[in-house]
């Protein structure tokens, strides 16, 4: 159960934000729309929200779920591997300690973008990507160790169009991990009842499970037929201006 997240709303340089797909510019004003949507979506899921101001200069900064890893008894602020989402994490790590009494850091050289990292009960796969090297994973690791968690390392690159692993694959709890064709045979996931997504709808393996509810991307019918069918109640949200920056639903909050 989450009680919590922590937002922080598209910046005024947000168009300028990374990306790898080429879907053109987002919309500011629209990108505001929908994360005051997206706001709400958490808030009806019964989760309190903190609202980080805007970070005019700091292009992805909505994206603050590449900040940190939050669990039940700690707080890991990541160090992204991207250098200019970097100055992201000052203002993050700012704002927990009003909640976590343990705070750890990744340091450099190891990186860690938080989209690398899905949580599923007491058990973490850690994604080895072009933004989370093997330092970064190794120091994470240990410190999922010393808190009492199990973990996995998953390579994915070199799989086409992800970016990151939470790009491929979400835990919506019940054991059931939602995943994209690259990864289903992955033996790190062999444990788990598989949601299948289908090819051209791969950028719908992004969603997520707050409490007893499954946030969607709204425009992928036969995946939210697959998780209606689990009996979940579904809210589904339009992301087209974050997907041009290649960002998804968990992206845009840490939850805790
Ligand atoms: C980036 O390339 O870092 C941003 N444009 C998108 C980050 C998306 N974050 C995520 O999937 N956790």
């Amino acid at each position: 159960m989450f009680s919590r997240a922590l937002v922080r709303p598209p910046g005024a340089s947000f168009a300028q934000g990374l990306t790898s797909a080429n879907l053109g510019k987002p919309d500011l004003v629209l990108a505001l729309q929908q994360h005051a949507l997206y706001c709400a979506a958490l808030e009806q899921c019964d989760l309190e929200l903190t609202h980080l101001p805007p970070e005019p200069d700091l292009a992805d900064s909505t994206f603050v779920e590449d900040t940190a890893i939050l669990t039940a008894c700690a707080a890991i602020i990541t160090c992204p591997g991207a250098p200019s989402r970097v100055p992201e994490v000052a203002s993050v790590a700012a704002a927990l300690p009003p909640f976590y009494s343990q705070i750890y850091s990744i340091q450099s050289p190891g990186t860690v973008d938080g989209g690398d990292i899905c949580q599923a009960e007491d058990h973490f796969f850690i994604g080895l990507s072009e933004r989370t090297n093997a330092e970064g994973a190794r120091q994470l690791a240990a410190i999922l160790a010393q808190e009492g968690f199990t973990f996995v390392t998953v390579d994915i690159r070199g799989i086409p169009g992800i970016l990151h692993l939470k790009s491929g694959i979400s835990y919506v709890g019940d054991g059931r991990l939602v995943l994209i064709d690259a990864l289903a045979t992955h033996a790190a996931f062999r444990d788990y009842e598989v949601v299948h997504v289908d090819r051209e709808e791969n950028y719908a393996a992004n969603c997520v499970r707050v409490n007893d509810q499954v946030i969607i991307a709204a425009g992928f019918p036969r995946f939210e037929a697959s998780i209606r069918a689990f009996g979940y109640p579904v809210t589904s949200l339009d992301m087209s201006e974050f997907r041009k920056l290649d960002g998804a639903l968990t992206c845009l909050s840490l939850r805790f």
